[in-house]
């Protein structure tokens, strides 16, 4: 890991966005139509850095929210900063154990100091992370649709676009019946389930009949703070269980994998803290035989890019919730896009940093408030 030292920070502002989503994401939790993001900006001697949070409005995926994000990092995380400096991402990053959870505050405020130490030795994210420069596998994440029809035009589509493999959102009530029409029409593609947690263990028998449809995994079928249960499940599915919500960080990733409770590891840099977090589940993982994948929260372009240098890490070996921005938004507040090449691969950004520009007609465009925390 990189052991540039910033020096001092001379600016901080926290920004929030609203980007309206493409089309409506529907999951076992909630109907999203658009994305409110938080976003960071630091600067420091005219370099600026830029960090995103992967946390909602309302706390249904997590505890965490956009508000409880503002609160921490104003209100602790900012003034730990501050006195930590001079110092390294790492170091500033080991002072945030003080503060317990909100790991989606700490990875803001961490995105956005990695950010800030790449451009300001000049080098892309990827290598002061110590990933190898490599394209990067596209999966899409489709909600849940209130037609069949339309859910099956949408995966022709993605598989047109050559995605990596096509997850679907399901819950109580529209999965087996879905899974078997798509499985129909798409007997070849790489195909799994994300339930976001939707059933219990009383369920085991009913999830069994998810088996027959040669899923690559399912998704965060029991509690989402739940390990030990899906061991239980786990012993009784072929399909490999692949765990998202229940891990936050590397102690769990060791539990799970302990108990065998998946085979799976859905990495979401914001979820676990940040990059550099991930990059230790991702080491555990690869040494203990297990892949893992690069989850999405239906970042905009600055949140994305984290994702995507993360993923030139060895141990990403499967396709991750990495899909084009046209996929997502509208319209995005970075440049360049992601767009997917003739095979379904994503190029890394190019130049210092995350390699991505926000846009400043754009922010101004989509910005619903604006907060300076430094100078204070
Ligand atoms: O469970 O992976 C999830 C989006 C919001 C909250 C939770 C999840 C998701 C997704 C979308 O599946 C992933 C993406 O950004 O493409
Ligand atoms: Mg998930």
């Amino acid at each position: 890991m990189n052991s540039l030292v910033i020096q001092r920070i001379d600016r901080i502002e926290m920004e929030t966005v609203r980007l309206k989503l493409a089309s409506p994401f529907e999951t076992s939790f909630s109907v999203q139509r658009d994305r409110e993001a938080l976003l960071l900006k630091v600067n420091s001697d005219g370099v600026v850095g830029w960090g995103e949070c992967v946390a909602g409005l309302g706390p249904f995926y997590s505890y965490e929210t956009n508000e409880t994000v503002r609160h921490i990092v104003r209100d602790y995380l900012i003034p730990m900063l501050t006195s930590a400096l001079p110092a390294t991402v790492g170091e500033v990053v080991a002072k945030f154990d003080r503060v317990r959870g909100h790991h989606m505050a700490k990875a803001m405020v961490e995105n956005a100091l990695l950010d800030l130490a790449a451009r300001m030795q000049g080098v892309p994210l990827w290598q002061f992370i110590g990933g190898k420069p490599r394209k990067i596998m596209s999966g899409i994440s489709i909600g849940i649709q209130p037609e069949a029809e339309r859910l099956l035009e949408t995966i022709g589509r993605a598989v047109e676009k050559r995605y990596g493999r096509i997850k679907l959102k399901i819950k109580k009530g529209r999965d087996v019946e879905v899974l078997e029409k798509v499985r129909k029409r798409f007997p070849e593609i790489r195909l799994m389930a994300d339930a976001n947690s939707d059933y219990s263990l009383d369920d085991g028998e009913h999830l069994k009949k998810l088996d027959a449809f040669r899923l690559m995994m399912i998704e965060q079928p029991l509690g989402h703070d739940d390990i030990y249960q899906h061991s239980l499940l786990q012993r009784n599915l072929q399909t490999p269980i692949c765990l998202d919500e229940s891990i936050l960080s590397l102690d769990d990733a060791r539990t799970a994998v302990e108990l065998q409770s998946c085979r799976v590891i859905n990495i979401k840099q914001g979820r676990v803290g940040g990059i550099l977090n991930s990059a230790k589940i991702e080491e555990f993982c690869r040494t203990n035989g297990i892949p893992v994948w690069s989850g999405g929260m239906l970042e905009t372009g600055i949140g994305r890019s984290f994702n995507i240098h993360l993923q030139t890490l060895p141990g990403f070996v499967l396709p991750g919730d990495t899909s084009e921005t046209s996929r997502y938004f509208v319209e995005d507040i970075v440049e360049p896009e992601v767009t997917l090449d003739e095979e379904g691969m994503i190029a890394i950004p190019a130049g210092p940093g995350t390699g991505v520009t926000v846009l400043d007609d754009r922010l101004k465009k989509y910005r619903i408030s604006s907060d300076v925390l430094l100078p204070g």
